[in-house]
């Protein structure tokens, strides 16, 4: 409707004018006709035919335009279907996209934020995929893509019973990696690197989508999940210092949330992962140096984080159910177990997130901080602080750092010097009824990065 309008308002722009020029052209000559002074005449002349030639040339450019319009609006009508049947094609049996992908235009937004599941040999990602359907609240906004690897037969069967509610591609390199020796038992994390990076490839490059929401096999996700990204997607979009969204939150765990605070919303310097969403943008920069392995952790390093921030919840929403195989079992027992899934439905995309983007954000966070009253860890720990409100507990060394968030229960370990939640150095949480910072000095000159 809205591109109707504009072409009508610019044709009627256009005809107007040239109305306007034809008179002026028609006048000219009568007024050059009365004297009859040749040079007057001479002169006169140059005049006109220069301004025909104007004409000439503007119609020409009114005409061009007129077409580009024309050919916009036809695009505009088939981008959905044929352009993407096309690619369809070009992409064989195997990698085919659900129609509900190929019509991705028709959402009135236009936000359209495809979905990756990460896939491998685990049959449980049934589990994950019945929580995606059960929650999403629009097929043609949320198009869910699965990308499997490892050619797993069984698994293949299970993903390919959602099929079309769900679109499967298949990481088509089946080939060994050359793992250095001494890395032999994490060949894994080889065959996840070069995973992502095909089917990063493949959403951004060959389907051309803006940005994507990267999930595991082994998560459960909040109902709420795509509400969340729908909400803070704007932000991601605007505030060039952010660099993801992140549904998790690595201190989650009862006893360190808020449990009423389901809206509340973080920046943190801490890359967390475990359901994130990323745009175009932040591929075609990655992608060009993407690592052989441990993308997760080398995604963290200072070349590429570039001092920018991902938004975190208080209350995660996402939650893992177990990885078998690649990951840590022990860091889940001891861990990932404890987590809080959130439950209560925060009706993000309808309200003002902009107090997150950073002018805003930054100076609202430092005032918190730093005019909160110091505590030691006893003090807290024994509720012995007359006053309500936030209060900090003040960390000068490494060694404090982890001393004091190993009693409090807060993962004390840090990755290119940050630790997990990290903004600023501050790590923000809740204990006993009140939020708490563990946080440096006021003057502190940024992450260590020999810190670990
Ligand atoms: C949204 O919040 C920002 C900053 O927190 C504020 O400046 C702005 O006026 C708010 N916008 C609306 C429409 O309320
Ligand atoms: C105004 C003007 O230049 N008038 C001229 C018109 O033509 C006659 C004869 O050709 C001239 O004598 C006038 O001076």
């Amino acid at each position: 409707m809205r591109i109707k309008r504009t072409y009508c308002l610019i044709a009627t722009f256009i005809f107007s004018w040239i109305f306007l020029l034809y008179f002026t052209f028609q006048n000219r000559p009568n007024l050059a006709s009365t004297p009859n002074d040749s040079i007057a005449n001479q002169v006169l002349e140059v005049d006109i035919r220069k301004l025909e030639d104007g004409i000439q040339e503007e119609f020409k450019k009114n005409k061009e335009m007129v077409h580009n319009l024309h050919r916009f609006m036809d695009n505009k009508k088939v981008a959905g279907v044929e352009i993407e049947i096309e690619k369809e094609k070009a992409l064989g049996s195997d990698n085919k996209l659900s129609p509900h992908v190929l019509m991705r235009n028709k959402d009135p937004s236009g936000i359209v934020i495809p979905v990756l599941v990460f896939a491998c040999n685990r049959i449980t990602v049934s589990r994950c995929l019945d929580q995606l359907l059960q929650y999403r609240p629009d097929p043609d906004q949320f198009p869910i893509i699965v990308s499997q690897d490892c050619n797993d037969e069984q698994t293949r069967t299970v993903i390919n019973k959602y099929i079309p509610q769900v679109s499967l591609i298949q990481q088509p390199d089946q080939s060994e990696i050359e793992v250095p020796p001494k890395e032999k038992k994490f060949r894994g994390y080889f065959k996840i690197a070069r995973h992502y990076g095909w089917a990063l490839n493949e959403i951004f490059f060959n389907f051309n989508f803006k940005s994507v929401i990267i999930v595991e096999d082994d998560l459960d996700i909040a109902p709420d999940f795509f509400e969340y990204f729908l909400g803070t997607y704007p932000l991601l979009e605007k505030d060039p210092t952010l660099w993801c969204i992140s549904a998790w939150n690595d201190n989650g765990k009862v006893g360190l949330i808020d449990e009423k605070q389901s809206e509340t919303l973080y920046r943190t310097d801490f890359f967390p992962g475990l359901g994130w969403m990323l745009n175009k943008a932040l591929w075609q920069e990655l992608s060009a140096k993407w690592p052989r392995s441990y993308w997760d952790d080398w995604i963290r390093q200072p070349e590429q984080r570039k001092e920018r921030a991902c938004i975190r919840p208080e209350i995660s929403r996402t939650r893992t159910f177990g990885k078998i195989g690649v990951s840590n079992g022990l860091f889940y027992e001891k861990h990932l177990k404890y987590i809080k899934l959130n439950e209560k439905f925060v009706p993000f995309s309808k309200m003002n997130m902009s107090y997150l983007t950073r002018e805003v954000y930054d100076k609202q966070f430092i005032n918190a901080v730093y005019q909160s009253a110091v505590v030691s860890y006893q003090e807290l720990r024994e509720g012995k602080i007359a006053h309500d409100g936030p209060v900090r507990i003040v960390y000068y060394t490494k060694e404090s750092f982890k001393r004091t968030a190993k009693m409090l229960g807060l993962m004390d370990d840090f990755r290119s010097g940050v630790p997990r939640t990290a903004y600023r150095g501050v790590i923000t949480f809740f204990y006993k009824g009140r939020t708490v910072y563990l946080a440096p000095n006021l003057n502190w000159k940024g992450y260590d990065i020999k810190w670990s």
